[in-house]
Parts: structure tokens; C-alpha cells; sequence
């Protein structure tokens, strides 16, 4: 596509939330990268989470970390490009490991995937020998790489009820294990790190059925049930959407909890006349560029640093430096792999 055609189209998209200076300087830098994509056979995913210059502009796909994972694997592109953060490259290599992939930031990282290490879960093992573990797909390869099965928000009770056991140890995330609790009516412990923590002598009592744990998302911990009722009172018809890495008040007042590509979804089959989006705020400001007739309302005073990171000026530089490359050493990414396609055949 030419830069006046990408600049055209993403002026349709974005003149209402960007002033066209602004525009003609994204189309410039992304009609760069596109060239530059196509000279190096590299497919670029991008992050729902993604700001709207670079939503539409650079990505051959998108969509939330494991859909773009997959599909990235199923081209013969020599090169992964990752808009999104570190974690989300790393299930991309687990998936493709013969493919470069880049990370157009260093750091780029994640409070859940943070949250937890290999060694805490080699100890809950200890602790809970022969209980299933399941972790969240926001962690870290080393960390896939110790549990039995993956899990994102959209499948985690369904992988949880496919499980066939009464007691599941779920990590990191202690919002998303409090919203699965409540999904699948099982009983939530929360073993804390207190002094005895590296005792691992096996816990007799095992009366509980999820063994969760104390990650949260700097984001959508953030959100509350004033945030909710105080749009209610100012727009009565509003339909309020959340991600279950909100907590289990927020998910609870809230019409509808699902995974990014879930709440898109749901506008876009819905009609309601005013939308709130309790996750990263640029997800709102995509689906108002791809649909100008819904009215989102905004709530943008918390924003995910991390992902925040991932820029078209990075990601031309990444193209052109064919940097920051992820690699993960083999055992671990196929150890971890295994967790993956195991999630993948029982959702
Ligand atoms: O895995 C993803 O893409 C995340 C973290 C969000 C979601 O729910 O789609
Ligand atoms: Fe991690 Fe939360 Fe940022 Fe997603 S929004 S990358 S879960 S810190």
C-alpha cells in the first residue's frame, strides 16, 4: 500500500482522536515499516492493547497474545515482530522456535508475569504434591515451563473443569483465580509467603479446590466499583464490560467479563448506546476508530506502562537493528510448549 492510501485510510480511522499532523506522521513511519517487513519476510502482530496509529497500521494480525501466537506460527515468515510486551513474544518463540522473533522494546514486561518464579511454583509443588498446576498466559516461559497446563482468560474455567481433579493449584493471577473460584464454584485458598514459606513439607488439610496466588495487573486492579457506579448514575443505559484480571467486585457489578477479544466482540454484536471498558484504555480508543457510531466513555487515568513501551518509532528500529531478540533456551520452551498445546486441546 502506498503512504497516501495508508495515510488516507487511517485518517478515516483517527481524525476524530488525533489531529492530522499527527496522522501524516504515523503513515510516514508505519508505510516505512511495511516496506522494510516486506524486504525482511517478517509478519508483525499487534496487541489489542496496542495505541490506534499502530493498531492500523503495521500489524498483519491482531487480537489478544495467544490468538496472534498461533498464527504468526502457522506463516513462513522468517521474522516475528511482537507489539505487545515480553511474555506475550516468548509464547510466540515457544510456538515458533525455528522463526527470529523481536521484541521492539528491551524491557517491556508485566506485574502478573513478575509476580511469580519457577522456584515458588517447584515449591508449592512440594507443598501440594500430585495437585495439577495451571498458570495464566501472562507468565514467563521458565514459568509455563514448570506447570502442567496453560490457561488464558477466556478458557481458565474450562481448563479448570477439564481438569478431572478436585483440588487445582491456578497462578499467578489472584483476581482471575477469585473470578475462576466463583465460575466454577470451587473453594480459594491463598498460601502466603509467610517465614515457614520454604517448608515444604506436604499440607495435610487439602479441603480447599484452587490454590491460587497474589500477582495482580497494575491496571485493572485500579478499577472499582465507584468507577462503575458513578457511570451508571451519570448514563443509566451504559453496558459496562471487564476483564477478570479485575477484581471479583468489579467483574461482579459489571454486565458482561471476558478476554480483549471477547468484550471486542461483544460491542461489536451489541447495541447499546454507551459503552465502559474496564481494561487498558487504548482497547476503547480502537474500537472507536473501527466503529465512529459507539459511544465508549473514557477511563483512561490508568494505563499499562509496559505495553505503552511498544511505539511505531521502535518498531522500525526494531525492524532495522533486528533487535531485542527473544530466545529461550530449548528445554524450557519445550517444556513450556507442552503446557501450551496441552491448554490448546482441551479448549
Ligand atoms: O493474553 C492476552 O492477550 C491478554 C493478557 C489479554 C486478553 O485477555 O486478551
Ligand atoms: Fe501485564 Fe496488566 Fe500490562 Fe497486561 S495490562 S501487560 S496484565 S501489567
Amino acid at each position: 500500500m502506498t503512504e497516501d492510501k495508508l495515510y488516507e485510510e487511517l485518517y478515516q480511522k483517527l481524525n476524530k482522536i488525533m489531529p492530522e499532523a499527527e496522522i501524516r506522521v504515523k503513515a510516514e513511519l508505519a508505510s516505512q515499516i511495511n516496506k522494510l517487513k516486506k524486504e525482511k519476510n517478517a509478519v508483525i502482530l499487534g496487541h489489542n492493547y496496542m495505541e490506534p496509529a499502530l493498531y492500523y497500521s503495521i500489524p498483519d494480525f491482531r487480537g489478544d497474545s495467544l490468538e496472534l501466537a498461533r498464527k504468526a506460527a502457522e506463516t513462513d515468515k522468517d521474522i516475528i515482530v511482537f507489539c505487545g510486551v515480553r511474555f506475550m513474544a516468548e509464547t510466540a518463540k515457544i510456538l515458533s522456535p525455528e522463526k527470529t522473533v523481536l521484541l521492539p522494546a528491551e524491557k517491556a514486561g508485566c506485574s502478573l508475569a513478575e509476580s511469580i518464579t519457577p522456584e515458588d511454583i517447584r515449591i508449592l509443588k512440594k507443598k501440594f504434591p500430585g495437585v495439577p498446576v495451571v498458570t495464566y498466559i501472562n507468565t514467563y516461559a521458565e514459568v509455563k515451563a514448570e506447570c502442567d497446563v496453560c490457561c488464558t482468560s477466556s478458557n481458565a474455567a474450562a481448563i479448570v473443569n477439564s481438569l478431572k481433579s478436585d483440588t487445582v493449584i491456578f497462578l499467578p493471577d489472584e483476581y482471575l483465580a477469585k473470578n475462576v473460584a466463583r465460575e466454577t464454584g470451587k473453594h480459594i485458598i491463598f498460601p502466603s509467603k509467610t517465614p515457614n514459606w520454604q517448608n515444604t513439607e506436604p499440607a495435610t488439610d487439602i479441603d480447599y479446590r484452587l490454590i491460587g496466588w497474589h500477582g495482580k495487573c497494575e491496571v485493572h486492579e485500579l478499577f472499582t466499583v465507584d468507577d462503575i457506579e458513578n457511570a451508571r448514575r451519570q448514563f443509566p443505559d451504559v453496558v459496562v464490560l471487564s476483564h477478570p484480571e479485575c477484581s471479583p467486585e468489579v467483574t461482579a457489578a459489571s454486565d458482561f467479563s471476558g478476554s480483549t477479544s471477547a468484550m471486542i466482540r461483544y460491542v461489536e454484536e451489541h447495541d447499546a448506546p454507551h459503552y465502559l471498558i474496564l481494561t487498558e484504555c487504548s482497547m476503547g480508543d480502537n474500537i472507536m476508530a473501527a466503529h465512529p457510531e459507539k459511544e465508549m466513555l473514557r477511563l483512561c487515568s490508568h494505563r499499562c506502562p509496559h505495553m505503552a513501551e511498544i511505539t511505531l518509532e521502535d518498531t522500525l528500529k526494531s525492524l532495522q537493528l533486528n533487535r531485542y531478540v527473544i530466545e529461550v533456551p530449548e528445554d524450557i520452551r519445550r517444556r513450556a510448549e507442552r503446557a501450551v498445546r496441552r491448554m490448546i486441546e482441551l479448549s
